[in-house]
């Protein structure tokens, strides 16, 4: 068993908790030291790089993940990644092009195989380890069982090794030597017709289709004051937000300003952020308030409208950084469609996945059923959360249900004290 993995520098179950210390598992090595040589692959493949802004080659991987990528349990479900995800997933600040790699036939040119690796500061017990992450690894359904998906890893690890970077975090509904974390998927349906047709979920005994429609009912607007989209010029007061929040997880992940602007700013059909600005929701209590005052008997409006000489612009902003930014809290989700196989009516499942969320002063089941409220008017089926950061102090009340998946944690070449971690100490999310 894991005759790949017992190999690794890896953290092994018989790796005793107690005498675990922080700290790379290898030797340090250095450059120089790393295999010049691509690892070798079976005569009738080869190795290629996948320029994922060339629109045929972004195609090429769309489709292979769309026939062979991650299924459910059951293989129901497969996850259906689009073209515009990719290149958003693939592309942050600092990314090389020799980190995607692809595996072709000879001749035939058809891509087979592939595995991703983008760089990201991740923290473990405050210490900061300069990382990627890998993603996307497939190999044809054809092709399976044949050993390549360790030789994908290998090569992905020398490519990496060359640009001296020695760790990785990676995530996989698997069980693999050695979790550093294991999550759950829960899923809030907010189209619960089609879900039950599409068998996601079933109808729960004694309930009417029309009673479950009623559950899942969500408002047609938004509560939060001050709830707007995230614009470019609020990356500052993102990140500081984002990185303070962040400190207080054990494995988490640090960014850069240029990195917050990729994974942040909204792009239809790939990430969606809305900020609480503070500013905008003073403002709209007052507009609020004085269009009351006008439903009152003349005379009484001076009286009822807040004196609007006192905007003391920062009020509520001032509880959580020292920059003058009137940002408060942020709410992310990024959109991962699921193909449906083998259903008549329905061929796709969509779905909006819970990203970082920053609560600030906001209770974070309130902006939770926001986005809750923005992804059912966006026509999403479901949205799905993990059990990670303080998500568990939402779930339940928001009528999120558990999954059958499981969401697995690894490091790379790094070991941890204390690990397995509760997810409740883990702040890192990976697409
Ligand atoms: S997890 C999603 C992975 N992809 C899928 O599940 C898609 C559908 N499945 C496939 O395409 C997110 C194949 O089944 C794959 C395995 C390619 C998964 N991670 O080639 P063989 C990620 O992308 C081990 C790691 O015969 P196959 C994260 C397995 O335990 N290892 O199998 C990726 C066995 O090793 P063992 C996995 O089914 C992280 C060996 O592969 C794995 O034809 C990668 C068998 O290989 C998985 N998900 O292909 C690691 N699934 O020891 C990055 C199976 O048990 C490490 N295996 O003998 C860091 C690298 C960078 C370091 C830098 C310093
Ligand atoms: C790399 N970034 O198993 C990730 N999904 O629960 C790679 N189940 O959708 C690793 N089986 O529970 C990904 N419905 C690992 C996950 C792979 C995909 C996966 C699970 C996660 C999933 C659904 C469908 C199950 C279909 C039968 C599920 C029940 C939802 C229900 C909603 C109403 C309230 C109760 C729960």
């Amino acid at each position: 068993k894991y005759a790949f993995w017992g190999s690794q520098p890896v953290m092994q179950f018989s790796d005793e908790a107690k005498d675990v210390e922080d700290g790379p598992i290898d030797a340090p090595k250095t450059v120089e030291e790393v295999r010049k040589e691509p690892y070798t692959l079976p005569s009738s493949f080869v190795w290629c790089e996948c320029n994922i802004n060339d629109p045929h080659e972004v195609q090429e991987v769309y489709t292979l993940l769309h026939n062979n990528y991650v299924e459910d349990d059951d293989a129901m479900f497969r996850f259906n990644y689009s073209p515009e995800f990719l290149q958003w997933a693939l592309q942050p600040p600092g990314y090389q092009r020799d980190w995607h790699v692809g595996v072709r036939v000879k001749g035939s040119n058809k891509l087979v195989a592939f595995i991703s690796g983008i760089p990201a500061s991740i923290r473990a017990n405050g210490k900061p380890v300069p990382a990627v992450e890998i993603n996307f690894l497939c190999v044809l359904k054809k092709l399976r069982s044949k050993r390549l998906a360790p030789v994908l890893i290998k090569e992905i690890t020398r490519r990496v090794n060359l640009r001296g970077i020695w760790q990785a975090a990676y995530t996989a509904g698997v069980v693999l030597p050695r979790p550093v974390c294991g999550c759950r998927y829960w899923h809030r349906s907010l189209n619960p017709k089609k879900l039950i047709e599409v068998r996601f979920s079933s109808l729960q005994p004694r309930m009417t289709m029309a009673r479950t429609i009623k559950l899942y009912r969500l408002p047609a607007s938004t509560t939060t004051p001050g709830l707007r989209p995230m614009e470019a010029h609020d990356t500052a007061a993102v990140t500081e937000l984002l990185n303070g929040h962040l400190a207080q997880f054990k494995l988490t992940q640090h960014f850069s300003e240029d990195e917050v602007a990729h994974w942040f700013l909204p792009q239809p059909l790939v990430v969606d952020t809305y900020v609480v600005d503070s500013q905008l929701a003073q403002q709209q209590q007052q507009q609020q308030q004085s269009s009351e005052a006008q439903q009152l008997p003349a005379g009484a409006a001076d009286a009822a409208a807040p004196s609007s000489s006192s905007s003391s612009s920062n009020g509520a902003g001032s509880s959580s950084s020292s920059s003058s930014s009137s940002i408060v809290s942020v709410v992310s989700f990024y959109t991962l469609p699921s193909s449906v196989l083998g259903h008549e009516e329905h061929n796709e499942l969509r779905a909006a996945y819970m990203f970082y969320t920053v609560p600030g002063p906001t209770p974070l089941t309130q902006l939770m059923q926001d986005a809750l409220t923005l992804a059912a008017g966006k026509g999403y089926d479901v949205f799905n959360a993990l059990d990670l950061m303080d998500n568990a102090s939402f779930l339940k009340e928001l009528k999120f249900g558990i999954g059958d998946g499981a969401l697995q944690y690894y490091l790379y070449n790094w070991r941890m004290a204390n690990t397995p971690l509760q997810p409740k100490e883990l702040g890192l999310i990976l697409l």
